[in-house]
């Protein structure tokens, strides 16, 4: 009895001294496997007498319980530590510092949209919008521009392999003219409206890119002439660039959907590789680019949108936005300003608390 208390101290100190399963195990199979002390401890009771036994048996099983009891729970703490170790060491720490200073700007297309669309609800327009994805019907028919019109030939269209509900071709608009069709059909006279958005052409250069961003106008009343137009673009371009010395010229120009119509361009400097808006374009160190089109609408198009031209008339414009950010801000490549380069965003980009308003000066850069 007294070895088996030794041997059962032994056994304790060592399972609690373990710092492995694989060195408990051994320990477990010294004790309880087939060969183990225990084990054999108790093959000797079958060669004891009666009496021995019933007093020997009980002091072998409380052993055997004792060394399984704390085998077991050195089992269970060994696998727990496990288990927190391999937690600890599998951690991610999905949390990124706070930058310092605020990372994301806004692009000059969204802050020149957001410049003009403050600048025009200050002359009492109102925004409209209209599908990219558009028929046949709204970019060109309605615009006057039927089937074999020569026309449609010059926008370089994208078509859709599907068609429309009704059958018509469907496309990528080509400008953002059929808005007018769609707020006239939808409003009737008068309108005063804008419609700034994207627009698509196969197109690629310096100043032309496949998608690009076109600002719409359209005003019908009764009673409105060309002089309206031109005074709401002058007025316009002199607020946008924030100088008086802007010089338009209006250049007789053809439209489908404009009778008579015009192609307005802008005088600007040549500093470097920069342009400078201001001036006349024939003086010297200077030239003119062109920013739209525009005309008195067409009566053609008012009988398609469902507009008497008897009573009402009025005028159009279109003028690319891209352009005007260029000229604005000083960019020379518009293809830039669809790679989504940071370091471009970053010096070109806009604060996201600047919202452009009249009364601070449309294109604050802070
Ligand atoms: C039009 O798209 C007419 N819908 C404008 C219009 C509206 C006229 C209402 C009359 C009445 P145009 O194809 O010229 O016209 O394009 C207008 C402007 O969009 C151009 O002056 C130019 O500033 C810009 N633009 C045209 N193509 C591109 C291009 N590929 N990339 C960047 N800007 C372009």
């Amino acid at each position: 009895m007294t070895e088996l208390t030794s041997q059962k101290d032994a056994s304790l100190a060592a399972i609690g001294a373990a710092t492995t399963l694989d060195a408990l195990e051994e320990q477990r199979v010294g004790a309880l496997g087939k060969k183990g002390w225990v084990s054999l401890a108790l093959k000797t009771l079958g060669q004891m007498s009666p009496d021995e036994r019933k007093e020997a048996a009980p002091a072998i099983q409380a052993v055997r319980g004792e060394v399984a009891a704390a085998i077991e729970a050195k089992k269970a703490a060994l696998e727990g530590a496990a288990l927190e170790a391999q937690l600890a060491s599998e951690t991610i720490d999905l949390t990124l510092p706070a930058p310092s200073v605020p990372q994301g700007s806004i692009h000059p297309v969204s802050q020149v949209m957001d410049e003009l669309a403050e600048i025009f609800a200050d002359l009492g327009f109102a925004v409209a919008t209209g599908p990219e994805i558009e028929d046949d019907w709204h970019n060109f028919t309605a615009l006057n521009m039927d089937e074999s019109h020569p026309a449609r030939a010059m926008h370089d269209t994208f078509y859709f392999p599907d068609t429309a509900e009704d059958g018509g071709k469907l496309l990528l608009r080509t400008h953002t003219s059929p808005v007018q069709i769609r707020s006239m059909k939808a409003q009737g006279a008068p309108i005063r409206i804008i419609a700034p958005g994207r627009v698509y052409r196969s197109d690629s250069d310096a100043t032309h890119t496949p998608m690009f961003h076109q600002v719409e106008g359209l005003v019908i009343d009764r009673d409105i002439h060309l002089g309206h137009l031109k005074w709401t673009l002058e007025t316009f371009f002199k607020a946008f660039f924030e100088r008086e010395d802007i010089t338009l010229r209006l250049r007789p120009s053809y439209f489908p959907f404009t009778e008579p119509s015009v192609e307005f361009d802008v005088g600007y400097a040549n500093e470097g590789n920069r342009r400078v808006v201001g001036g006349h374009g024939d003086d010297e160190g200077h030239d003119w680019m062109e920013l739209g089109g525009s005309g008195m609408v067409n009566r053609r198009v008012l009988e398609f949108a469902g507009v008497d031209p008897d009573e009402y008339q009025g005028f159009a414009f279109g003028l690319g936005i891209d352009r005007i950010a260029m000229l604005k801000y000083g960019m020379n490549d518009l293809r830039a300003f669809f790679d989504g380069d940071p370091r471009w965003l970053s010096h070109y980009g806009f604060s996201p608390y600047d919202q452009p308003t009249l009364s601070a000066g449309v294109g604050v850069k802070s």
